[in-house]
C-alpha cells in the first residue's frame, strides 16, 4: 500500500532489522524499543488494523501469534522452569487497535516485549 511504512519495510524500500521472514509474515526490531527485546510481527499483506480483520485473516493472525514462542526462544525471553517449581523469563504480546487502542502505524502489527523489567509505559 502506498505510503505505508511497514509495507515499505516488507518491500525492502526502507531498512529494518529483520529477525524472521516467510511468505506471509515479517518480524523486525521496533525502532523505538520500550523493552530490552521489542519486536514487531506483521502480515506481509496490508491490513490497516485488527478491527478490519475477519475470519479470512485467522490463518495469518494465528501465524503471527504462533511465531512468538520461537522469537522468544531466539531472543532469550522464553518462559523457563526456574528449577524451584516456578517459572522465570517471559514476554508480553500486544496489538494496539485504533486511536483509543493506541495504534500509531496503520499496518496491523503484533508487539512482542521481553527482557528485564521495568519496560517503558507497559505496566
Ligand atoms: P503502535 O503504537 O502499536 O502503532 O506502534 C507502532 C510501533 O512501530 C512503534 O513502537 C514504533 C514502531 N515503528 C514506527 N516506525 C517504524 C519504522 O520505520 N521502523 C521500525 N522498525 N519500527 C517503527
Amino acid at each position: 500500500m502506498d505510503n505505508c511504512i511497514f509495507c515499505k519495510i516488507v518491500a525492502k524500500q526502507i531498512p529494518a532489522s529483520v529477525v524472521y521472514e516467510d511468505d506471509d509474515v515479517l518480524a523486525f526490531k521496533d525502532i523505538n524499543p520500550a523493552a530490552p527485546v521489542h519486536l514487531l510481527v506483521i502480515p506481509k499483506q496490508h491490513v490497516d488494523t485488527l478491527s478490519d480483520c475477519g475470519m479470512e485473516h485467522a490463518a495469518v493472525l494465528g501465524k503471527m501469534l504462533a511465531l512468538a514462542p520461537k522469537l522468544a526462544e531466539e531472543h532469550g525471553v522464553a518462559v523457563k522452569d526456574d528449577g524451584n517449581g516456578g517459572r522465570s523469563g517471559g514476554f508480553k504480546t500486544l496489538i494496539n487497535s485504533g486511536p483509543d487502542g493506541g495504534q500509531e502505524v496503520y499496518h496491523l502489527h503484533l508487539h512482542m516485549y521481553g527482557g528485564k523489567r521495568p519496560w517503558r509505559g507497559l505496566g
